[in-house]
């Protein structure tokens, strides 16, 4: 049956593309230290190491809110372990931070010596937002209009 057989490719083409679309499309959540999260003793550096920070994604920072915070700090201070009272503090356990700007980003816990001592400190670099971000007002609108344009190409071609 070849009607049938050509069904079933173009159902997997249109499930593929879908996928492609929304993955270029949506912005990543980053839970800082996975399971550890925002914690003494883990190692921020190796485990930004491998990630590429996007304008768009989100950082989760994830601790007991009686032991430790989150203040966004500069390059100093980052490297200095301090901080002022102008610098922004997050303090509800379970903090998210939308990254809006490329560049370089820095966060220390303040409480006691938990920079100084256990490592609690984060560096990233943010770069620009991946490709082909939508002029339209929102991602899932690019997406559902690139896919009703595969589908009617796919079904051309497949036709
Ligand atoms: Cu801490």
């Amino acid at each position: 049956m070849a009607s049938s057989s050509s069904s079933s490719s173009r159902l997997a083409f249109f499930a593929i593309s879908v996928l492609l679309l929304s993955s270029l499309a949506m912005a990543t959540d980053f839970v800082v230290g996975d399971d550890k999260g925002w914690t003494l003793d883990f190692d921020y550096t190796a485990w930004a190491q491998d990630k590429v920070f996007h304008v768009g994604d989100t950082l989760w920072f994830n601790y007991a809110k009686a032991n430790h915070n989150v203040v966004k700090v500069n390059g100093t201070q980052f490297k200095d372990c301090s901080f002022t009272a102008e610098n922004e503090v997050l303090s509800t356990g379970k903090d998210n931070i939308t990254l809006k700007a490329e560049g370089r980003k820095w966060y220390i816990c303040s409480r006691g010596n938990h920079c100084a001592n256990h490592q609690m400190k984060l560096v990233i670099t943010v770069e620009a937002a991946p490709p082909a971000p939508a002029p339209t007002s929102s991602a899932s609108s690019l997406v559902a209009s690139l896919s009703g344009a595969l589908i009617v190409a796919l079904a051309a071609i497949l036709s």
